[in-house]
Formats: C-alpha cells, sequence, structure tokens
C-alpha cells in the first residue's frame, strides 16, 4: 500500500530557482557499478535563500564551496533534496562529488547500462539520478564534461563540440572531453560510452558549415544505418528551407541502444535513440518502420530548435516542445511525402490514442495545471492534439504569417526558457490576430463536439448551417467554453463540383473557411442554386466530433465525389463504424446484421478510380478500428459483440470486392528491388490491406496467397504484411512460428512476433499471452518486448476486455511486476485500463478489481498511483 500519498506539483506555484547555474563543468569516471560524478557549478543568487537541489539514489561524497569543504552540519541530505542552509550572496562555485550504480539502474532514467553500453536518460527528471542539481528546465547552464573510462570503452561522447581526448598515463583508463557552448536545461545533458560502431557522414549547411554526422550503433549493425542517415541530412535541409533554421554545432551524433523508455531523445548534439527507430534494412524493417524513422530522426532534429534552443519555463509547457516539433516533423512528412495520405494517417493516429484519452478517466489539457509524475504527461493530448493546436493557429492566420510568427518566436525567446503565452503572443504579434479565446484550446481538456442542422431554401437559394459546439465535462473540468475553431468546408453541387461561397454578411469567401466561436452560431450561404451536400471540417482542419444529420446516401456521395481527399475518406469511416456499430447491436440483441452492399459497392468505385492513387486505396479498405467501434458505441460495450460483428461486416464487404483485391494484388506485385519511397510503400500497403480483406472474405485463399509470399519473402513488408493478413486464422499458427525460427537472432523482430502473437484475434488471447512471459525470449528488462506483449495484449480489444476478466488480470499482474524494476514502463501499462468504463457491468468489474490490487502494491510508484487513482476516480 502506498504509505504516503504523492504530492501533487501545480502550475500556479511556479517560482525561478533563488539560484540561477551559469556553468557546470562534470568530470565523469565511469565505472559499472559506482560511478563517480564530480560537478563544478557557477553558481549565480538571485536572492538570499537555501540552495536546494534535487537528487535521487545518489551516494554524497563531499560538498565544497569555492573550494572549501562543507561541514556536515552545513547541509541536510533527505527526501531526496540537498539542503545547504546558508550559500554566498555573490557568485560561488559549489562542487560537489557524488556515486551512483549504473548496473543497478532498471528504470533507466539517468545513467543505465544496457547490453555493455553506458547511457543517459535525463528527461525529464533523471539527472537528479546522476548528479546534485537543481533539475528543471528553466536553470539553462553551459557545459564542460571530461569522460574517463576503461579502454574497453573505446566511443565517449557528450554534448557539444568534441575538445580532446587521450590516454589516462600509468593506467588502463583513457579520456574524452566535451564543451558545450549553448546553454541548456539539465535534461538535454547526455553521455554515451561503449564499444560501438560509427557510421560517418557530413552536412553543408546553408551558410556553408560542415557538420560532422555520425551514427553509433552496436557493432555488425552498420549497415543498418543508411537509411537513418539519409534522413537525418533530409531532415537537416528541410528546417533550413521551411523555417530558416540551421544546425548550431560542429557534430551531430546519434546513439541506438535497444532499452530505452520512448522513442528518441533530443540532447543537445547527442540524440539518443531507441535502436527500433535507427536500424533498417529492407529484409529487416517494413516501410511502416522507415517511415517512423524519418519521422522521428526529423522530430528529434527539429528539436533543436524548437525544445533546445528554446526551451520550456516548467513541465507543464511541455506541449510548447513537443506539440510544436510534432507538428513541424507532419509538416515534414507532407513535404517530402503524401500531404492528403500523411493527414489522414495522423487523423487516425490522433482518434485511435488521444481521442480516447480525452473522453477518458486520463483526459487532461494540453497543458495541465497539475501532475504528480511528470513523466505521465508525455500523453497523446501533449503531443498530437497539442500539435493540432498549432495547425489551427496556421490554419486561422495562413501559412505566411504562421511562418512570420515563428521566426518572431525564434528571434525574441532564443536561449530562453518560455511559456505557452509566449509562443501564442508570436502568432498574435505577427498576424495582428486575438487568440485570447483560442487560448482555451490549451486549458480545456475534452474532444468538443460540434453538431451540425442545415437548411435548404430552394426558393431563396439560401444554405443556412446551425453549428452547435459542446465539451464534455471532464475531470476536474464540469464546465467548458466554447473554443474558437477554424472549420474548411464545401458546398459540393450535384455534379460533384465546389460552388463558390457567398457568406451573408461578409461575402465571397476567398478561403474556404468559418469561424465558430459561439456555443450556437448560424451561418447563411446566398445564391446556392441547387441542394448542395455540406462537407465540413476538410482535412480536419479543428480536432473536434462533427455530429451530423447526414444521411447515408451524402456520405455515398461525398465518398465519390467530395474534392478535399480527407472528407471522401472521412465519409468512408463514417459510413463504415456506423455499419459496425449497428452490426455489434445486431449481435447483442440476436437481430440480423445490417446490409454492407451499398458501401462495399462505394469501396469497389474508389479502388477502380484510375486518379486515386495507391496509398489512398489502401487507407480506403482500413476500415475502423475495434476500439473506434467501442468509443462509439459509449456504454455498456460487450468486446466479442464488438470483434465478430466488425469481423462479419468486414466480410461480407471483402465478399463483394474480391474481383477488385484480386486485381489489386495482380498490379501491385513486387517486380524491383525495395526502396522505401512513397509511391512503392503506397502500392505495397495496397497489397497487403487488399490480401487482408481477402483472407478476410475467404480464410483458405488468403492463407495461401500469404504462404506464397512468405515462402521467398521480398521484403520485411512483405513478410509482416502477409503474416498480419491471416493472424485471425487459426491454421496460420505455423507461419508465426516460421517467423520466429528465421528471425530470433534480430531481437527488433522478435519484439514484432511478441507483438503479433499478443494481437491474434482469437478466443484466449491472455491466456496464450500469459504462457509467452515464460518464453525464453521474453524479458521484463528490455521496454520494447514489455511493450510488445503486454502492450500487444492491451491492443487487443476483445483479448484485453474478455468476458472472464484474464486480460485485466495478466496486465494487472505485469504492471505490478514492472512497479519495481521500470516504472515509467509499468504506468504506461496502466494505462491500458483508461477506457474501462465504457464495457458492461461484468467487464467492469473485473477491470475494477484488478485496478484496486495494482494499488493494495507496497512501495507502488508515484507513477502508476496516479494512472490508477486517475482511471478509478
Ligand atoms: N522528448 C522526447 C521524448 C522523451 C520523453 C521522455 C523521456 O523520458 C521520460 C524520453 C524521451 C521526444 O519528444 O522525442
Ligand atoms: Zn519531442
Amino acid at each position: 500500500m502506498q504509505t504516503e500519498t504523492p504530492k501533487t506539483i501545480f502550475l500556479k506555484d511556479y517560482e525561478p530557482t533563488p539560484q540561477a547555474i551559469r556553468h557546470v563543468r562534470l568530470l565523469v569516471d565511469l565505472h559499472p557499478t559506482a560511478t563517480r560524478i564530480v560537478s563544478d557549478m557557477q553558481v549565480e543568487p538571485r536572492k538570499s535563500a537555501p540552495m536546494v537541489l534535487h537528487g535521487e539514489g545518489l551516494e554524497l561524497l563531499s560538498v565544497t564551496i569555492d573550494g572549501v569543504d562543507l561541514a556536515d552540519h552545513r547541509y541536510s541530505h533527505k527526501n531526496d533534496l540537498l539542503t545547504i542552509a546558508e550559500v554566498p550572496s555573490q557568485s560561488f562555485t559549489l562542487r560537489i562529488e557524488q556515486r551512483c550504480n549504473p548496473q543497478a539502474n532498471t528504470a533507466l532514467s539517468g545513467l543505465y547500462l544496457t547490453s555493455g553500453v553506458y547511457c543517459t536518460q535525463m528527461e525529464a527528471q533523471g539527472f537528479r539520478r546522476f548528479a546534485f542539481f537543481h533539475d528543471r528546465p528553466d536553470v539553462m547552464a553551459t557545459y564542460d564534461v571530461r569522460i574517463e573510462a576503461s579502454l574497453a570503452v573505446p566511443v565517449l561522447l557528450s554534448n557539444g563540440n568534441h575538445v580532446r581526448s587521450g590516454k589516462i598515463v600509468g593506467t588502463d583508463r583513457h579520456f574524452a572531453e566535451w564543451h558545450d557552448p549553448h546553454p541548456k536545461p539539465s535534461y538535454l545533458f547526455a553521455l554515451v560510452a561503449g564499444d560501438l560502431a560509427a557510421v560517418l557522414d557530413t552536412f553543408t549547411t546553408m551558410s556553408g558549415r560542415k557538420v560532422a554526422l555520425g551514427i553509433y550503433v552496436e557493432k555488425g549493425k552498420e549497415d543498418r544505418c543508411g537509411w537513418a542517415m539519409e534522413s537525418l541530412k533530409t531532415s537537416m535541409s528541410w528546417d533550413e528551407t521551411a523555417f530558416g533554421r540551421e544546425y548550431d554545432l560542429d557534430v551531430f551524433n546519434i546513439v541506438a541502444v535497444s532499452d530505452f523508455n520512448m522513442g528518441a531523445m533530443e540532447n543537445k548534439g547527442l540524440n539518443v535513440f531507441n535502436d527500433k527507430y535507427i536500424l533498417a534494412r529492407p529484409d529487416t524493417a517494413t516501410d511502416t518502420d522507415h517511415v517512423n524513422i524519418e519521422r522521428i530522426i526529423a522530430h528529434e532534429y527539429f528539436h533543436n530548435w524548437t525544445g533546445n534552443r528554446i526551451t520550456c519555463r516548467d513541465w507543464f509547457q511541455l506541449c510548447l516542445k513537443e506539440g510544436l516539433t510534432v507538428f513541424r516533423d507532419q509538416e515534414f512528412t507532407s513535404d517530402i511525402r503524401s500531404r492528403p495520405v500523411k493527414r489522414i494517417e495522423d487523423v487516425r493516429t490522433l482518434r485511435a490514442r488521444q481521442y480516447p484519452e480525452d473522453q477518458g478517466p486520463l483526459a487532461h489539457p494540453v497543458r495541465p495545471a497539475s501532475y504528480i509524475e511528470i513523466n505521465n504527461f508525455y500523453t497523446p493530448t501533449v503531443y498530437e492534439k497539442g500539435a493540432e493546436l498549432c495547425r489551427m493557429m496556421q490554419t486561422l492566420i495562413g501559412k505566411p504569417a504562421f511562418r512570420k510568427a515563428m521566426d518572431l518566436y525564434f528571434d525574441r525567446h532564443d536561449g530562453e526558457a518560455a511559456t505557452v503565452e509566449d509562443f501564442v503572443r508570436c502568432m498574435a504579434d505577427a498576424s495582428g490576430r486575438d487568440f485570447a479565446q483560442f487560448f482555451r484550446w490549451y486549458e480545456q481538456a475534452g474532444t468538443p463536439v460540434v453538431e451540425v442542422k442545415t437548411r435548404y431554401d430552394a426558393k431563396t437559394h439560401v444554405f443556412e448551417l446551425t453549428l452547435a459546439q459542446s465539451t464534455p465535462p471532464t475531470p476536474g473540468q464540469a464546465d467548458k467554453l466554447p473554443q474558437h475553431m477554424p472549420l474548411a468546408l464545401g458546398l459540393v453541387g450535384p455534379d460533384g463540383s465546389d460552388l463558390p461561397l457567398h457568406l451573408d454578411g461578409v461575402g465571397a469567401l476567398n478561403t474556404p473557411l468559418i469561424e465558430l466561436t459561439e456555443a450556437t452560431q448560424v451561418f447563411r450561404f446566398t445564391d446556392v442554386a441547387k441542394r448542395p451536400v455540406l462537407s465540413l471540417n476538410r482535412g480536419f482542419s479543428a480536432p473536434v466530433i462533427i455530429k451530423g444529420e447526414a444521411r447515408d446516401d451524402d456520405h455515398l456521395f461525398l465518398m465519390g465525389h467530395d474534392s478535399d481527399g480527407f472528407n471522401r475518406w472521412e465519409a468512408a469511416q463514417s459510413l463504415a463504424r456506423d455499419l459496425f456499430v449497428k452490426a455489434a447491436r445486431a449481435l447483442g440483441d440476436g437481430k440480423p446484421l445490417p446490409d454492407a452492399k451499398p458501401f462495399a459497392q462505394a469501396l469497389g468505385r474508389t479502388l477502380a478510380d484510375p486518379d486515386a492513387d495507391m496509398a489512398f486505396k489502401a487507407l480506403m479498405l482500413e476500415l475502423p478500428s475495434e476500439a473506434e467501434v467501442a468509443a462509439a458505441l459509449r456504454t455498456d460495450v460487450n468486446s466479442d459483440h464488438v470483434r465478430n460483428g466488425r469481423m462479419a461486416i468486414r466480410a461480407a464487404i471483402a465478399r463483394d470486392l474480391l474481383p477488385a483485391l484480386d486485381g489489386a494484388m495482380a498490379s501491385t506485385r513486387e517486380t524491383t528491388d525495395y526502396t522505401p519511397d512513397t509511391q512503392s510503400t503506397g502500392r505495397r500497403s495496397l497489397r497487403y490491406s487488399a490480401l487482408a480483406l481477402i483472407a478476410a472474405a475467404d480464410a483458405n485463399r488468403g492463407l495461401a496467397l500469404a504462404t506464397v509470399e512468405l515462402a521467398k519473402p521480398h521484403s520485411m513488408t512483405a513478410e509482416i504484411g502477409a503474416l498480419s493478413a491471416v493472424l485471425s486464422n487459426g491454421d496460420a499458427a505455423p507461419l508465426l512460428e516460421q517467423f520466429l525460427q528465421r528471425h530470433r537472432e534480430d531481437h527488433l523482430l522478435v519484439d514484432k512476433w511478441f507483438m503479433m502473437a499478443a494481437h491474434v484475434p482469437l478466443p484466449g488471447a491472455a491466456t496464450r499471452v500469459e504462457a509467452l512471459l515464460q518464453h525464453p525470449l521474453f524479458t521484463w528488462t528490455t521496454p520494447n518486448r514489455v511493450y510488445a506483449l503486454i502492450g500487444g495484449l492491451s491492443g487487443n480489444l476483445a483479448g484485453f476486455h474478455a468476458e472472464d476478466g484474464a486480460g485485466y488480470r495478466v496486465v494487472a499482474d505485469a504492471i505490478v511486476r514492472l512497479n519495481s524494476i521500470n516504472p515509467q514502463v509499468a504506468s504506461r501499462m496502466a494505462t491500458g485500463f483508461r477506457s474501462w468504463r465504457q464495457f458492461d457491468t461484468a467487464r467492469k468489474a473485473h477491470a475494477e478489481s484488478q485496478m484496486r490490487r495494482v494499488l493494495a502494491t507496497p512501495n507502488l510508484s508515484p507513477d502508476v498511483f496516479e494512472i490508477i487513482t486517475r482511471t478509478l476516480a
């Protein structure tokens, strides 16, 4: 049982530290179990007050001020704080000597050892597990670092520019020194040391400076770094063109490690990556992996300006760097790949990850007002919804003004720890627009709902659009104020073309956009010659839920005719979601399933459309997920009905489409060598979406086709595509086993195997996962493996939400186990419970009792405590 309730931190309590730390000199003497760190800090008092430094799990060896050792009574060390009661009133040097144990660090926060490599992860609050410090983002210092290590650890890296290295005479040790001239917060500090291979390259910046690029990986993996290196160079030149941002050090290094809690980390000049987002070869990584690598390399690189040069004043401002950097990486992918496809994919991610958060017990504003454990706030809301807010501001002021606002932001705040207010003020100042109401998006949680009513008067040719917005209550926020929403729209005429937009009181709309600011607002369009079909929220211009009166035939019409590709896809999604919802209800009520024929026919027309590209067709074939269907049902959900209903409708659609699907398979045969370009990626995604539907229509044919693909796979995309297509077929088990035997030496492919095994949509998933926990290749200390197997189970709707509660029990057991190994991983697994209240009474009771069991665990981490208490509240 939790002995003390962990402390809540509030945004309103922000205060700067009484002392600034301007420069840090570090000596890091590496040893697997006892690394000694001597830090010399140049301290500048701001006012007279004790100096209280963070420090967690550290052995304190000595404290010195200006060369004088402090006697014990002049400082106290308790509750992870080091308090020096009296410090000089003028600038002074504080030297602290401390020790930590990298080998024992399974939490992977601070300095840890992974496969013989020393590695740090300091965000958000890992630096305090390495050295006593004002471990918060508004304390920015320049750093000089000297690393000493055994000669068996040849590569010694830190942030900034390399100064010198050499042997330490008379020992079997050596050193390297690094200097980072850019002031940075402690969370951006990094150190890596190990016997690593380097892949080197260079990049010349727009002003002609040559930057040395290095990717460091486990020896033998050098041939898997080409794509990451190419992506890095593409990112560097894109940021110059799109945002005028140039790189600012002589070196840019990336290290790939296999034990990492998150995807990657933007440490200044020394990014550290989960190796799943670096290593790629056509036969080891799928198209999705390639695109993710490109995207995440870009994301971390873009942080150099949005996050590093301008950082966050406090952790409540996390979206300032994360939302903005996601927005920037989304724009990057849109520019170098396909903008419409990227938009659809981003909205799918938002709906799959952020909407369930925003509509459940873990809902929080993009800028939260309080937290217990900041690591719990690296969420889809902060990242993905945060990016949507940047996008809406760009939509409201237009691209040129947005670029001006960004330039102003970089000019005004370079070298500072800024706030969301600072950022939005730049938007307002550069555009002359008022963002006061818009700011509510940062402070109000929940997904707004916009109810649509339309009326067409054939006599006056007026089309009247009434929009009513509301945001449901979320934890701690019962009442919501209206938001400021940009809504792109079109009125589609009977021939499928967009009609001109004349808005009453405004005139012709140059940009097809309206702004909803009131709770209810009426927009009257004049000179509308024929009854149009409304296409609202084009391009998903606002992250809301549109509830309309639109009829199925309007959706079918838009699916075939909307000039906005996003809304063609959206219309198809709505129709399919509706069918799945009706099917789940029908199974509950013992009624016949709805007729999917009209939808299947419309989908057939899309497949036959010579103007639609293959990636778009593939997206049209990806029907809404079980989780989306459960969310649409809202309460009393029976996950078996959701799965079975969806499967039955999908099979019916697929049967109607069989000739078209065969055609898609025939036209997407692999003929050339693998390249991860947009066209080839689109072709392969169509191929494996088609194969999955063929398998849904005819299990044996699907299995036969997959077997052929797998006999001599063309690429990892083909292997994973073929295997995923037949997972629901019990007879596919040998194919899955064959995949493991082929790839058991490759840890990233073993992760894929665990994930697929957890996703098998057949009854008994929890029991199978429980058995796999005993598999010789399963390990609790590697986050990727846990995310694959345990995360895989919570992503398996009917498996996790099984009626007998077995799914909840297996995940709860895992959380308890992980709590003492790695609290961040444990709490991420705990978020799997976030939608528990949507389910029926029996399931809810099981979920609740498992969460209560977790809550009663001795020494429960604040991470898990916070997630479970909020989920149960
Ligand atoms: N800032 C990184 C993600 C990251 C966040 C937290 C971490 O440890 C708790 C690690 C990495 C990014 O946005 O890529
Ligand atoms: Zn980030």
